[in-house]
């Protein structure tokens, strides 16, 4: 990149943060393709299995410079109700939302003279799909890490120091190129395991946290089962081992640094009687 560039490069990024600023999306972060092929050395962790080819982004859309991603967070307390019709309504509307807001910064920068398309925040048709293959065609977790977002937590998502894991991403893939954010490089999952105890069918296969090894061992059928049974209930998706996660400031800002909270009523009585009330209404048991 020459002078020129790279000043067109600094001034296009505060006009994608504004115009990100300007639709309500807290979480914004830019990593250039390259970061797949070679994955800076600054990265939190190391992966001893790396995604394949065929997932990076130059791999599915050849002319892409720069892959922008944006973040919406889930609600604390309403995750809390999680399985609830509250959460998977909550879920239904981020999800929305993050189509929506990805889909007009791509065409703002089409516009601008450089062709992006954006990325649905999900991309498989049905669960049914995921029984088979519990795989999309390009991963935003895996995005948002190389942005410099956040660090894999033992839950196999995503924790940010804002949201810790009540974050939900989508991507953009745009041909501007832009310069990458920096990499905080910090390990935020402190190992806790609450996602591992409390994931209702033992998921979460991570038994020895002092030499975990990322990707963390996630059985992605369990979990995938479990979120069928929960959306014939209009229950889905599970999000207890997100609900669970010590990680984040929204505990600060919802006044739940407390998560021993979930785990028994006593001295919490109030906070089980509100999501009980909610889980009674608008879904099966
Ligand atoms: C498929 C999927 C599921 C499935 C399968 C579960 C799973 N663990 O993958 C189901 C429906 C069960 C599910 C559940 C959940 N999901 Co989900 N899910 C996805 C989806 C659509 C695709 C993930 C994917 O395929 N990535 C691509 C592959 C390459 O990544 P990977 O699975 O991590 O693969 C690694 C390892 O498997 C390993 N590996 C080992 N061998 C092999 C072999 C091959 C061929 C490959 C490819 C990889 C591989 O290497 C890879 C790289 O490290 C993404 C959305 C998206 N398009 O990104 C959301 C997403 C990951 N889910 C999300 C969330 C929040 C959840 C839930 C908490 C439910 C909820 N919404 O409340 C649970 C958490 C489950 C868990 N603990 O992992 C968020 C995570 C946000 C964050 N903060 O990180 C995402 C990004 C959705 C979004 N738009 O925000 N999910
Ligand atoms: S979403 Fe539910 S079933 Fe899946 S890993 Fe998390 S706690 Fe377990
Ligand atoms: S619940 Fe604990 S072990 Fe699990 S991801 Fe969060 S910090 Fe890590």
């Amino acid at each position: 990149m020459d002078y020129m560039e790279s000043k067109t490069s600094l001034s296009l990024k505060k006009e994608i943060q504004d115009k990100c600023q300007d639709l309500g999306i807290p979480m914004v972060g830019f990593a250039p393709v390259e970061r797949w092929e070679n994955p800076p050395k600054e990265l939190p962790q190391e992966f001893s299995n790396w995604i394949p080819r065929e997932f990076w982004p130059q791999s599915i859309y050849p002319e892409v410079k720069t892959v922008i991603i944006i973040g919406l967070p889930v609600q604390l307390p309403i995750v809390e109700t999680a399985p609830s019709i509250y959460y998977h309504e909550l879920y239904e509307t981020v999800n929305i939302l993050l189509d929506e807001k990805a889909y007009e910064i791509s065409n703002f920068l089409t516009e601008k003279g450089f062709p992006s398309i954006y990325l649905p925040r999900d991309g498989y048709g049905d669960i049914e799909v995921l029984l088979e293959r519990p795989l999309a065609f390009f991963s935003h977790k895996h995005a948002a890490f190389l942005a410099g977002l956040g660090s894999f937590g033992l839950n196999n998502v995503l924790l940010t120091p804002e949201f810790g894991p009540r974050v939900r991403f989508t991507s953009i893939f745009t041909t501007a190129e832009i310069q990458g954010d920096p990499i905080p490089g910090e390990d935020l999952c402190t190992r806790c395991l609450s996602c591992v105890v409390q994931c209702p069918v033992k998921a979460i296969e991570a038994r020895y946290p002092s030499s975990i090894k990322y990707p963390p061992l996630i059985n992605k059928i369990k979990c995938a089962k479990r979120s069928k049974n929960l959306r014939k209930q209009y229950n889905s998706p599970c999000g207890i081992c997100i609900k669970v996660c010590p990680v984040g400031e929204d505990r600060k800002v919802f006044n739940r640094k407390e998560t021993s909270i979930y785990n028994h009523r006593n001295g919490f009585e109030k906070y089980h009687d509100a999501w009980e009330h909610v889980q009674r209404y608008g879904s099966k048991r």
